[in-house]
């Protein structure tokens, strides 16, 4: 078979633009803001956006307190996290054709949503505030107070080039906390796991997930999930194993696709995981109606831009963002102030998240991390 040529997905007119910018990766920082990508390969959506990935499955979501045990519980919080990767990795794949690159979001963006309520399971909301621009920094807290769910987790990345590919190496963290029907407060603390972005060179990227990441639980719980891409564990991409053990012994095992089906006890296992459920996206206010430090009134011209090929409009009111962005940070110098976050209050350390993350082994321990307590 024919090898496929570098570029070969990019459109004629875009090709030496492409070609520059595989260049240009080479001298990246690790910061993604650092990252000057060509238009057509720009997406109208901000990362503050991202956090609702983690809720598209409020049903799932909701579900976990209704866990019977510790163990249905913690299994439950699998499934669900499970469920979300597939459109935290693939969605813009899905709908705009490759990974594209997202808008980098300025300090004090705020996104907020709703899932309406599944089956009397209740409503779920969502809080996003972008809490550091240097390094990128996203906060987020997602409840169903009814279903006595909720999460808080922030998220930021730091990349590299390989010469094909990007590294991802995620910082952050989500804590998850699960009031059971049955009494009492679960914690479980969930790692990121990293990413590369794969087929730069072909001009269509997409995410594979990479080594390893965790959820612990305050009952005792760990699960050890294992990423792996083409053909490692089975002949097929974006695939996954997940080992579940209380202390030193194992419960259960899971594996499969984390885009497709999954199995419990080994591929000819029950079915763990069905991922071609429709997801729900998350509900978000009309333009018209949000405040102005809200994401899609505040990049609405942008987006607009973008989503119509009119890069210069949409390069003009970016750079009216930046230069906006780069004033407010001169004036608060000379003022000798700084930035006050709304939702979110910055800790340089969480007792919850350290409790757990001690709870944790091996090559599976988490650094150690600051936090973002939601304010309310
Ligand atoms: C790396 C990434 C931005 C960050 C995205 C994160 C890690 C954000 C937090 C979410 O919970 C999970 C998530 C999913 C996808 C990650 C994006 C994939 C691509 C994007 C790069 C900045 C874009 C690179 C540009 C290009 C043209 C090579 O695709």
């Amino acid at each position: 078979m024919a090898e496929k040529e570098a570029g070969a997905d990019v459109p004629q007119e875009q090709k030496a633009g492409w070609a520059s910018f595989i260049k240009s990766l080479a001298s990246m920082t690790s910061d993604l803001s650092s990252m000057t990508a060509p238009p057509f390969i720009l997406s109208p959506v901000s990362l503050t956006e991202f956090p609702a990935y983690w809720c598209e499955h409020p049903h799932l979501f909701a579900a976990i307190s209704e866990g019977a045990t510790p163990q249905e519980r913690m299994e439950r919080v699998l499934r669900w996290f499970i469920a979300t990767l597939k459109g935290q990795y693939t969605t813009r794949n899905e709908k705009m054709g490759s990974e594209k690159k997202p808008l980098n979001p300025v300090l004090g963006e705020l996104f907020y949503g709703t899932w309406p309520d599944v089956n009397g399971r209740g409503e779920t909301v969502l809080v996003v505030e972008q809490v550091s621009h240097h390094p990128p920094i996203t906060a987020y807290f997602i409840e169903n107070k009814k279903a006595g769910v909720a999460l808080q987790g922030h998220s930021g990345q730091k990349t590299s080039f390989t010469g094909t590919a990007i590294n991802v190496k995620q910082s952050g963290h989500a804590l998850l906390t699960v009031k059971p029907k049955s009494g009492g407060e679960e914690k479980y603390l969930i790692t990121l796991p990293k990413l590369r972005i794969e087929g730069i060179v072909w001009g269509s990227p997409y995410v594979e997930l990479t080594e390893n990441s965790a959820i612990q639980s305050s009952t005792g719980f760990t699960a050890a999930i294992e990423y792996k891409g083409k053909g490692y564990f089975s002949g097929k991409p974006h695939t996954f194993k997940a080992v579940l053990t209380q202390g030193s012994k194992q419960i259960q095992t899971y594996e499969g696709q984390w885009t497709g089906v999954s199995h419990i006890g080994g591929s000819k296992g029950p079915v763990f995981l069905d991922t071609s459920a429709p997801k729900e996206e998350v509900t978000v206010k009309p333009i018209s109606e949000q405040g102005e430090w809200e994401s899609r009134r505040l990049w609405e011209k942008v987006a607009k831009g973008i989503r119509s090929g009119q890069y210069d409009e949409a390069s003009k009111d970016k750079t009216r963002i930046e230069n906006e962005q780069r004033q407010r940070r001169r004036d608060e110098a000379a003022a000798e102030s700084s930035w006050q976050l709304v939702r979110f209050e910055h800790v340089d350390s969480d007792p919850d998240y350290q409790k757990l993350a001690d709870m944790l082994h091996d090559k599976l321990t988490p650094a150690h991390e600051d936090a973002y307590i939601f304010k309310g």
